[in-house]
């Protein structure tokens, strides 16, 4: 066993471990991040499937706190595929030398706290690290959700989950299998029907997709988004979901039917799953008629586009458009192909998986050499549900948890202290990007609190969520909540995506403008609703 002693360990190399572990250099800490990936980029590192992609403008699925690298680094298309982002964290990481800090290949398992102010924290290998604070930033979509069919392992062929796909592995000629038609699902489809030589999709809830809108930029383009990128930032932080375009607010009965479509048009033009949602009315997600018209709208696209009848029907959603909104580029278009067949698992559900393929319950097997589980994840608690966390007086975290994960401000649990959750539950539900800054930012302040009054012989340099501030902040998060279709939509955001996961609301529904405005404001109130000691 080898003890290590840091000031700070952060578990995750994502997004948000990266940016942490810059913050807390520059405060002066020693700090580590440890990451059971070999290798940096989290959500990137893991998700190398074929047409794995950000479906957030490339624009802003970047860190904003670096105006120079902003303007200088590369994206040539209005979205940036997995490669590229990979890259890109890579080369954040180069940029500012981080990698010295770093450990791969490295489990965290279990977390103690110790009455005299530090984190013993054990990893998988036998390394334990001594720390006074510890920042879990483990990703809120990253533990992979694996279906449970029977016979599963007795598929001869190759199989993976698209959230763990090896490097190397093609499709090409192959009879490949889908199960799940989410948006890592639409990705996949869109990416491979054209090289497989079969494909079969199997779809249990099909989701609404709109286009992408993706394309190669312009020099011109990438300019004026230079240009303007403080002034875009400024808009990002200061909106609700925080992806770069004008959130609508006017609602969709304050125009004709007639307008209705003109918009809808021109937002199936722009593209963006976010912008449809978010950027024509301002009620799609909280009133059932304005949502039924949104979903009419992209039900009738869908028949304008996939020629098959039944294929056509087969993919309309009937369920409310109030999941987390996807975008592709062209995905019921490859319904056109003939090697691409889709079985609708409600009409028809898998039996069970054989050594050649998976038989559904109309008797038919349908051969294969691949199957991909695009399946989604056990989201949001889904990482922390893995680890035994321990805090004051032996009380786990898992138990505190029982009816569903909450927090203060997506960030503290009280009983926790100096343990820190970066898009932990009960966060904004919006663009992750800006999400995670707002975290890391508001940590590394609290941590910069904390080691303030370290100084003082009467602290010893811990900050802790008051259980009040807890119940208050679930009451906020309920009450942002009220009324919304995504409440009463069945996914991955309230964990009814994984059998017997605890339903909870598992984000802030505010916006990111108004989270932002919380952590502010209790700062500014002399850190309202924590313990400092
Ligand atoms: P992650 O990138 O998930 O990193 C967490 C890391 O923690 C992982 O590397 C994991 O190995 C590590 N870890 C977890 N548990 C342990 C442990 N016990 N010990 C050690 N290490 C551990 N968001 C958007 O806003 N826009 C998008 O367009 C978008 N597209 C996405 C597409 C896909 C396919 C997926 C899966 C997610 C997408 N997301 C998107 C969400 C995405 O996860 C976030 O944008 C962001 O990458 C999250 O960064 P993170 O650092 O918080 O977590
Ligand atoms: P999602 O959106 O949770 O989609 C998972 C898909 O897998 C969805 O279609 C599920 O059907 C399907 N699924 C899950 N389990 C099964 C079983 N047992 N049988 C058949 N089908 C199943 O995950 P994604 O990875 O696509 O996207 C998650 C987020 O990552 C996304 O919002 C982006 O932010 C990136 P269901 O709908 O449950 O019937």
């Amino acid at each position: 066993m080898t003890e290590k002693h840091y000031d700070a360990l952060i578990i995750g190399a994502g997004f948000g471990g990266i940016y942490q572990l810059y913050s807390f250099l520059k405060l002066g800490l020693t700090a580590k991040v440890v990451d059971l990936a070999g290798d940096v980029g989290g959500t990137w590192y893991w998700n190398r499937y074929p047409g794995a992609m950000s479906d957030t403008e490339s624009y802003v699925y970047r860190y904003s706190w670096d105006l120079e690298d902003l303007r200088e680094s590369p994206w040539t298309h209005h979205y940036i595929r997995q490669p590229q982002v990979l890259a890109y964290l890579e080369h954040v990481v180069e940029r500012h030398n981080l990698r010295q800090h770093m450990q791969f290949n490295t489990e965290m398992v279990a977390a103690d706290w110790d009455v005299s102010g530090f984190w013993r924290v054990k990893m998988k290998n036998g390394d334990v690290f001594i720390v006074r604070y510890l920042v879990t930033a483990l990703g809120l979509l990253s533990k992979q959700n694996y279906p449970d069919i029977a016979g599963i392992d007795d598929f001869k062929g190759e199989k993976y989950h698209t959230a763990s796909w090896p490097v190397g592995v093609t499709v090409e000629t192959k009879r490949v299998g889908v199960i799940g038609c989410g948006s890592t699902g639409v990705q996949v489809v869109t990416e491979i029907a054209k090289s497989v030589s079969e494909l079969v999709c199997f779809q249990r809830h099909p989701q609404y997709s709109v286009p992408s809108g993706d394309g190669p930029v312009t020099p011109e383009y990438r300019q004026k988004v230079n240009e303007r990128y403080p002034e875009i930032l400024e808009h990002v932080r200061n909106s609700v979901v925080g992806f770069g375009f004008d959130e609508s607010t006017r609602p969709m009965s304050s125009v004709s039917p007639e307008e209705r479509e003109k918009v809808f048009e021109e937002l199936w033009k722009l593209g963006n799953g976010f912008r449809f949602m978010f950027g024509g009315f301002n009620d799609i997600t909280v009133d059932k008629e304005a949502n039924e018209a949104a979903c009419e709208f992209i039900r009738k696209k869908i028949t304008q586009i996939v020629k098959d009848p039944e294929k056509a029907r087969k993919l309309q959603p009937l369920d409310y458009y109030a999941r987390r909104p996807l975008c592709d580029g062209g995905y019921y278009e490859q319904f056109n192909r003939d090697n691409v067949k889709l079985v609708d698992l409600l009409e028809t559900p898998i039996t069970k998986i054989t050594e050649n393929g998976i038989l559904t319950e109309d008797g038919k097997t349908h051969e294969l050499d691949m199957i991909i589980f695009a399946t989604g994840f056990d989201a949001i608690d889904g990482n922390y549900n893995r680890m035994h966390i321990h805090g004051i007086g032996g009380q786990s975290l898992k138990e505190h948890w029982t009816n569903g994960p909450s927090s203060y401000l997506g960030a503290l649990v009280p009983g926790f202290p100096n343990l820190f959750m970066i898009t932990g539950p009960q966060g904004p539900f919006c663009n992750i990007p800006p999400a995670i800054e707002a975290h890391v930012e508001f940590i590394t302040k609290a941590v910069a609190k904390a080691e303030e009054l370290r100084k003082e012989s009467t602290y010893k340099g811990v900050i802790e969520a008051k259980p009040d501030a807890e119940k208050k902040w679930n009451q906020i998060c309920e009450k942002e909540v009220e009324g919304s279709l995504f409440k009463e939509t069945a996914s991955w955001i309230f964990g009814s995506n994984v059998p017997g996961k605890t339903y909870a609301l598992r984000f802030y529904f505010g916006g990111l403008k108004k989270f932002r405005g919380e952590i502010q404001s209790a700062i500014e109130d002399g850190w309202r609703g924590f313990k400092l000691y």
